[in-house]
C-alpha cells in the first residue's frame, strides 16, 4: 500500500507541487465527508445565488470553495486562486510560486440526486513580479500547467493526477483517511464505441458536429462501420473517469443557443486540466479545431469546445471539422 504523500515525495521533482496536490486533499477529504453525509449534512439545495457565469450556486458549490479557498490561502508556495465560484483571482502569498485554478464542485446540479460529482484542478508557474491578484498572470496556454487533476466523489472518493509524467490514481481509504495508490500509468485505448455528449443540444451544434453524431448513429450500417454506444452522466469528472478508466469520446461542442455563451465548460479550470490529464494517459483533447492546450485565454472564465478522449475517435470527430 502505498500512500499519497509517499509517492509525491518520490515522484515530484518540486517539493511545491507535492504541497499542494497533499494540501488540497485536505479540502477534499472534507467536501467529500460532507457529501457522503448528504441530507444529513444540511448541505444539499441552493445557496439561493448565483455565480460569475450566472448559474446557481448550491450551498455545497459554496462550501467547497470556501473549504479549498482556505487551504490554498494557508500555503507559503500558493501566490494565487481562481475559482468558478469566484468572479476574479484572488491574490495569496506574494513569495509563492504557483497559482493554483479550480472547479470546486463540477457537476453540481447532480448534487441533489445523489450522483457522482467532482473538483477539478490545475496549476500554473506565475510569472516573476507578478501579482496574485492580477488575471493577466493567469491567462496561460494549458501545455504550460505544472500540474492538473481530480477529485472524484463516487461510490468511493478517488483522486487522479499527472505532473506531467503519467496519470496516477488513489482511493481515498475513510478507516484511515489516507489517499492511496491504485493505478499508476494510466493509458487510454486508442479506440472506442462508447460516445458522451448531452444528444438535447443536437439541433444548435455546427454542422459538422451533427454530420459526425448523425454518423455515430448509423452504427454499422454507417461510414463509421461500429456501433456505438452513449453515456450521458452530465458531470463531466465522471465523464472523464470513466474514459480514462476504458476509453471513450466525451463532447461538450459549441452550439448556437446563447450567443453569449457559445460553449458550456470553462477553459481553464475545466477544459485544461482534463486535457492534460487525457493527453498524458494517451489520449487527445481538442475543440474540434485545435488543441485545447494550445488555446490562448483572454479570461479567467473562457469557455471552450470540448472533444476528448480517444485518439483515433478524436480525430475521426476533428476530421468533420477540416
Ligand atoms: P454542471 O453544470 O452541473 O456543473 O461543468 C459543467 C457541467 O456540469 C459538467 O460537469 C457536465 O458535463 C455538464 O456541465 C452537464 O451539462 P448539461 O447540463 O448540458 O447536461
Amino acid at each position: 500500500m502505498q500512500r499519497l504523500r509517499t509517492f509525491l515525495d518520490n515522484h515530484c521533482k518540486d517539493s511545491d507541487v507535492a504541497d499542494i496536490i497533499d494540501g488540497l486533499m485536505v479540502a477534499c477529504k472534507d467536501i467529500s465527508h460532507r457529501l457522503h453525509l448528504g441530507a444529513l449534512a444540511g448541505v444539499l439545495g441552493s445557496a439561493g445565488q448565483e455565480n460569475v457565469q450566472g448559474e446557481s450556486q448550491k450551498m455545497l458549490d459554496v462550501i467547497s470553495n470556501d473549504l479549498i479557498k482556505d487551504c490554498l490561502a494557508a500555503m507559503p508556495c500558493v501566490r494565487g486562486l481562481a475559482s468558478e465560484e469566484e468572479p476574479d483571482p484572488v491574490a495569496c502569498n506574494p513569495d509563492g510560486d504557483y497559482l493554483v485554478l479550480f472547479d470546486p464542485l463540477d457537476g453540481s446540479s447532480n448534487i441533489d440526486v445523489n450522483v457522482t460529482v467532482g473538483t477539478i484542478f490545475s496549476i500554473l508557474k506565475a510569472a516573476p513580479g507578478a501579482a496574485g491578484g492580477d488575471e493577466a498572470t493567469y491567462l496561460q496556454k494549458g501545455s504550460k500547467q505544472v500540474a492538473a487533476g481530480y477529485v472524484l466523489y463516487g461510490p468511493s472518493t478517488l483522486l487522479v493526477f499527472s505532473t506531467g509524467e503519467g496519470v496516477h490514481s488513489f482511493t481515498l481509504d475513510p478507516r484511515i483517511g489516507e489517499f492511496v495508490l491504485q493505478r499508476e500509468h494510466i493509458q487510454v485505448p486508442a479506440e472506442t464505441q462508447e460516445f458522451a455528449i448531452n444528444m438535447s443540444n443536437q439541433r444548435f451544434w455546427l454542422p459538422e458536429m451533427q454530420s459526425y453524431v448523425g454518423d455515430l448513429l448509423k452504427g454499422e450500417e454507417g461510414p463509421l462501420g461500429k456501433r456505438y454506444n452513449m453515456r450521458w452522466i452530465a458531470s463531466m469528472v465522471a465523464e472523464i473517469h470513466r474514459i480514462l478508466t476504458r476509453g471513450g469520446i466525451f463532447m461538450y461542442p459549441f452550439d448556437n443557443r446563447d450567443p453569449a455563451k457559445p460553449g458550456k465548460l470553462r477553459l481553464m479550470y475545466e477544459g485544461n486540466p482534463m486535457s492534460m490529464l487525457i493527453e498524458q494517459a494517451g489520449g487527445k483533447a481538442s475543440t474540434a479545431f485545435d488543441d485545447i492546450m494550445e488555446v490562448d485565454p483572454e479570461a479567467i472564465h473562457q469557455r471552450v469546445s470540448v472533444v476528448m478522449g480517444s485518439s483515433a475517435e478524436v480525430e475521426k470527430a476533428c476530421s468533420y471539422h477540416k
